[in-house]
């Protein structure tokens, strides 16, 4: 038998408040159904509008005043979940970030990994990040605190990784998007004796994969999108791993940009901690869209119900809850 642990109340149960995360999921629920309709169809413009209008109506079921702080852009480029939108149908002032579909192009490609993803944190709480990129470095939890360093080249990383895990570097799995830009990273890495896991697209589930014990994933590392970052940092916060980030900049109006967002305190060009990017209690939620390593995609079991998979967490409490639901669709029901 496994060890047990020593209280047999759990942590979450000492927590007070609502747990928002349950709320959240009908809302990522709603996405992913109104996505999966485009799975496959090589329409990913389609498929992300559909998740879009799907949440921001599912929204207005949750008890709260939101602020969307990570969203689909600015307003006069995005018409629905734009930042600065206000969501909820009144509550507590929270920030809000959504990918309202995260993979877009693995959707409409009917590849793995495609998920819904909301967050929720006190106002104030998230990096407020443009639509720009940023260098992600993560691991799970149970490692000693600074295991990971993003100014430190990948091979000193790993080799600390490896120490803290008892393990050999050739033991380790280095998860990064494939893209030209990488190239480097994954040589150094595969000249450090790791492996190399590449995925098309999709980081926000592949930060989380390293914090689950099945995954495969030892470490996260290389660039994405700044919002998917701030995304996968509420995750990693709710999940205890480790995670930094470095918002990259490609022109001065980016850096002026992001200066005119970002909390007085902080410089654009510092390394991030968790903190920097996603501080105090935070609510995470996805729902899968298409079957991938975090979640199963949505499903028809027959023809009343859809069937969706999801996955709650919250960081104050620590709880992370799958929640397996089926949605009956006859409308005569009272
Ligand atoms: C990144 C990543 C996302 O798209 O934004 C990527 O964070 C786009 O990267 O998870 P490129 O600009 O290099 O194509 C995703 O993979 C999916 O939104
Ligand atoms: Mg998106
Ligand atoms: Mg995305």
């Amino acid at each position: 038998m496994s060890s047990q642990p020593s209280s047999i109340t759990p942590h979450a149960y000492r927590v007070t408040g609502r747990n928002l995360g349950l709320d959240l999921a009908r809302v990522t629920e709603a996405a992913a159904i109104a996505s999966a309709r485009w799975t496959g169809r090589g329409d990913k413009n389609a498929a992300d509008a559909a998740a879009v209008a799907a949440m921001r109506t599912a929204f207005d079921t949750v008890a709260i005043s939101g602020t969307v702080t990570i969203g689909e852009g600015e307003m006069d480029e995005a018409p629905m979940l734009y930042i600065g939108e206000k969501v909820g149908h009144g509550g507590p002032e929270m920030d809000i970030a959504v990918d309202p579909l995260e993979g877009t192009n693995l959707c409409a490609r009917s590849l793995p990994n495609a998920i819904t993803v909301v967050a929720l944190a006190q106002k104030g709480c998230f990096l407020h990040a443009p639509d720009i990129y940023m260098q992600k470095l993560a691991v799970g939890p149970g490692l000693p605190d600074g295991v990971i360093e993003i100014d430190a080249s990948i091979g000193q990383n790993l080799a600390n990784l490896a120490r803290a895990k008892h393990c050999d570097v050739s033991d380790l799995t280095l998860c990064a998007l494939e893209r030209e830009r990488h190239n480097e990273l994954v040589a150094k890495a595969r000249e450090a004796g790791a492996r190399v896991r590449l995925i098309s697209d999709g980081d926000v589930a592949a930060v989380i994969a390293t914090c689950l014990p099945n995954s495969g994933v030892d470490i996260y590392a290389g660039s994405g999108g700044a919002p998917e970052g701030v995304l996968a940092a509420a995750a990693i916060r709710c999940l205890n791993g480790q995670m930094q980030g470095r918002l990259l900049f490609e022109n001065e109006a980016q850096i002026t940009r992001t200066h005119s967002m970002i909390r007085a305190d902080l410089d654009p060009t510092q390394a991030l901690t968790l903190a920097d990017m996603a501080a105090g209690p935070v609510f995470f939620c996805a729902t899968g869209v298409t079957s991938g390593d975090l979640l199963k995609g949505v499903e028809y079991p027959n023809p009343h119900y859809i069937r969706t998979h999801s996955v709650m967490m919250r960081s104050e409490s620590g709880t992370i809850r799958y929640m397996d639901a089926y949605h009956h669709f006859d409308p005569h029901l009272a």
